[in-house]
């Protein structure tokens, strides 16, 4: 009876429900969604069933209707008035005062000194165009040395392609390697491909310190030693190369340095024995999975952040995408795809004549980073303290709360307090925006719109329709931007009636219109495969690059080697840690909502069951995790599922400033994380950190 009565009520709710298409930002892999609206309130929101993502969400998405209504949102532009006091000021004063600003930081130091930094980026191809081309600087940049660096210099090297998707459904083996596909789920059609492609019969190698969600659903789990799957990668090239199991005619016609890489793993003694000794796999497993895996087709290796958490992970991360070029099978039914994108087009063109040549260079370059495919973040305290390699003296962070999320917070605090000019744009009073000047409320994806690429595997494009109107004052970022636009002389660039007037220029090249794309929510393409056998790799040579030319121009090794990782735990600091994410929050953004809060309400540090018997700790008790830096204290969860000298701290709670109710809930752990950045990639090092533990109270 009761569950006939909240039918009714639900089916009620939506009559007359109108529905626009959006598109879920909790999290980088922005699901196409459907938003049902009635009276100006959300009443019911689902995946886009026809798009690739095929209907499904995640948990975080499918609470983030909280969102739309959620009190403690940034309501209006503030501005700080001091040491942690912010005055509620009108977009007109907020625009001005920063537009001032930005005009006297371009005449003392040039506009270098500003950059503008984004995580996941809604709408920032406006802020890119404005700051970029009109004001004049080069460094408009993303979060990435933050997360997948190293994977996506690897993919970009080796591969051409700056993000391989997976078609995991038709694999038949699949082996992961610092990738947790069904805990912190990326493409949800991957992650559902990939529980088919199991329940078919696939065989799924989980390579991972910790007994992960995805490690649940493998065939095998490997526990390896931290940072050492550099070894396991090159004892399997190793044995690929002696037993000659390669797919030579694609090897000879499609890959570089292929006989260069056959004899640097010999002639380097990359043997399973050696291997062995370091990743704590046995060599007769490795043998087996090398042969595994060069037998079985389709056949496929991944990695994400797990590698490139250490110092040696760039290396590890090219040999993941060098085994599957190995075998010849990338960009196959069954394996990595090197997706095209949709033919989208800048919402608005800046003429030539209204355009400023910046008289730097990128700051990544400046830093000595050419090859860094985003900007070593970890060295921005550097550039605005020290004014190395140029000084930084004004900082825009868009959707992205660094001051929480890298490491060495103290440091980062400090920088983020010496600048001219701070501009936090977010949905929520971040600790970063606790930090800056100036606090500007962004319009959330259900009050905002956008066409961007989707992540599918055809080329996708996706459409975010406002479903709501503007909450308080919050703006969406192309009418921040159009407002700075105004104020510094380039508002008649910067002009238009409604969004849609950009969003047909975006489209423009799209065989479809926007009344249809504003129904349907997306357009696809068509999904090919092998598109190398017409256009070739997007490498220097063309081809895929067992050895490169890009690290060899910059006087890198050509070649990938096995290094240690920096930081290796010692008789003071006996424990490694290492990062993992909740299934049910995505890293800082999603702690406020009472519904995630209310499953997961607060972090954890895992640790072995042995480990734990030795130290007297119990599950549940309090731990005090202590670095040569800094020491926090911490939930313990003491399980069977990790390996032992392992301490896993689950990312996210922990918040300080915040004004939300994930106020002082649960651990924050990046003060005690050093400075670790890779040489190459500018990656950041999160796992390069050793630490003791001992029990506080039961
Ligand atoms: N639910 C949820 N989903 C998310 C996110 C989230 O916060 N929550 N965040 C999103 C973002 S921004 C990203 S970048 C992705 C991240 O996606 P992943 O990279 O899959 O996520 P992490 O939890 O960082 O996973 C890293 C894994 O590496 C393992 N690991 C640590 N050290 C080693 C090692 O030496 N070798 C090996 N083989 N493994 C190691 C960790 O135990 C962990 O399981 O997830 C995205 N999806
Ligand atoms: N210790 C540790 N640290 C980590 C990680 C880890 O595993 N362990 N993971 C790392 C990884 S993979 C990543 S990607 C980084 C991510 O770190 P960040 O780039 O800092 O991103 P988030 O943590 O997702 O924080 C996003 C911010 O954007 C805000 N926001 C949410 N939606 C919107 C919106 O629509 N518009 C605007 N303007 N703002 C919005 C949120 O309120 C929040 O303040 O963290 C890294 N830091
Ligand atoms: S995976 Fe979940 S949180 Fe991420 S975009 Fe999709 S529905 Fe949203
Ligand atoms: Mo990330």
């Amino acid at each position: 009876m009761k569950e006939t009565a909240g039918t009714t009520e639900a089916l009620e709710r939506l009559r007359d429900a109108e529905m626009t298409p959006g598109i879920c930002y909790v999290c980088p892999w922005t699901c196409p969604t459907e938003v049902y609206t009635r009276k100006g309130e959300i009443v019911y929101v689902r995946g886009n069933t026809r798009a690739s993502t095929k209907g499904s969400r995640c948990v975080k998405g499918e609470a983030s209707h909280v969102l739309a209504k959620d009190d403690n949102r940034l309501k209006h532009p503030m501005r700080r008035v001091g040491p942690s006091r912010f005055e509620r000021i009108t977009w007109d004063e907020a625009l001005t005062q920063i537009a001032r600003k930005l005009t006297g930081i371009k005449a003392t130091y040039g506009p270098e000194a500003v950059a503008y930094l984004w995580h996941v980026d809604p709408n920032s191809v406006f802020a890119q165009l404005f700051l970029t081309e009109c004001y004049g600087t080069p460094n408009y940049y993303g979060h990435t040395s933050a997360c997948e660096q190293d994977r996506r210099l690897a993919a970009l090297t080796v591969l051409g392609h700056v993000f391989p998707v997976h078609d995991y459904e038709n694999a038949k083996f699949i082996m992961l390697l610092g990738i947790n596909m069904l805990g912190a789920n990326q493409n949800l059609f991957e992650s559902r491909g990939l529980l088919a492609a199991v329940a078919k019969g696939a065989r799924l190698v989980v390579v991972d310190p910790a007994f992960t969600a995805t490690a649940e659903k493998a065939s095998e789990w490997i526990p390896i030693a931290p940072g050492t799957d550099g070894a396991l990668l090159f004892a399997m090239a190793h044995v690929i190369v002696q037993d000659k199991l390669y797919d030579e005619a694609f090897c000879r016609q499609w890959t570089h340095g292929f006989d260069e890489f056959c004899r640097h793993v010999v002639a380097r003694g990359y043997t399973p024995e050696w291997a062995a000794g370091i990743t704590d796999v046995p060599a007769d497993k490795i043998r087996r999975l090398a042969r595994e895996f060069a037998t079985t087709r389709p056949a496929m290796l991944e990695t994400f952040k797990g590698l490139g958490n250490y110092a040696n992970g760039l290396d590890a991360s090219r040999v993941v995408y060098i085994l599957d070029a190995l075998t010849g099978q990338v960009d196959g039914p069954g394996n990595l795809i090197l997706k095209d994108w949709a033919p989208l087009q800048p919402p608005l063109t800046i003429p030539e004549a209204r355009k400023t040549k910046p008289g730097k260079p990128p700051l990544h370059v400046a830093m000595g980073y050419p090859l860094a495919p985003d900007l070593p973040t970890q060295l921005l305290p550097k550039a605005i303290l020290e004014g190395t390699p140029y000084p930084v003296k004004a900082l825009f962070f868009q959707c992205t709360n660094p001051v929480m999320s890298e490491p060495n917070t103290a440091l980062y605090r400090k920088a983020v307090q010496a600048l001219e000019l701070s501009v936090a744009i977010d949905t929520y009073f971040s600790e970063t925006a606790a930090e800056c000047e100036f606090v500007l409320p962004e319009a959330s994806f259900y009050e905002r719109a956008e066409i961007r690429q989707s992540l599918a595997m055809p080329p996708e494009a996706i459409i975010c329709v406002p479903a709501l109107a503007a909450y308080h004052e919050a703006r969406p970022v192309y009418d921040i931007v159009r407002g700075l636009a105004e104020k510094m002389g380039y508002g008649d660039l910067f002009r238009w009636n409604s969004w849609e007037e950009w969003g047909r220029r975006i489209i423009k090249d799209l065989p479809t219109d926007l009344d249809t794309l504003k129904k349907t929510g997306f357009w696809s393409g068509e999904l090919t495969y092998h598109k190398y056998t017409r256009t070739g790799f997007a490498t220097p040579t063309g081809k895929i690059e067992l050895m490169s030319e890009a690290f060899a121009k910059h006087g890198y090794n050509a070649l990938p080697e096995y290094r240690d990782r920096q930081v290796i735990p010692d008789e003071a600091y006996p424990f490694q840690l290492i990062n993992s994410k909740f299934e049910m929050h995505c890293n800082l953004t999603t702690q406020n909502n009472p519904i995630l809060l209310r499953i997961r309400g607060e972090n954890w540090a895992e640790l072995n069951t042995s480990d734990a018997a030795r130290l007297g700790i119990r599950d549940g008790d309090r731990i005090e995790v202590a670095s040569p830096q800094a020491a926090v204290t911490i939930k313990a969860k003491v399980r069977a599922g990790i390996r032992p000298g392992v301490v896993c701290v689950r990312h996210g709670h922990g918040f300080g400033h915040w004004q939300g109710i994930a106020k002082g809930r649960g651990t924050h752990i990046n003060p005690i994380l050093g400075t670790n950045v890779n040489p190459i990639s500018g990656g950041i090092g999160y796992n390069e950190c050793k630490v003791r533990i001992r029990k506080v109270s039961g």
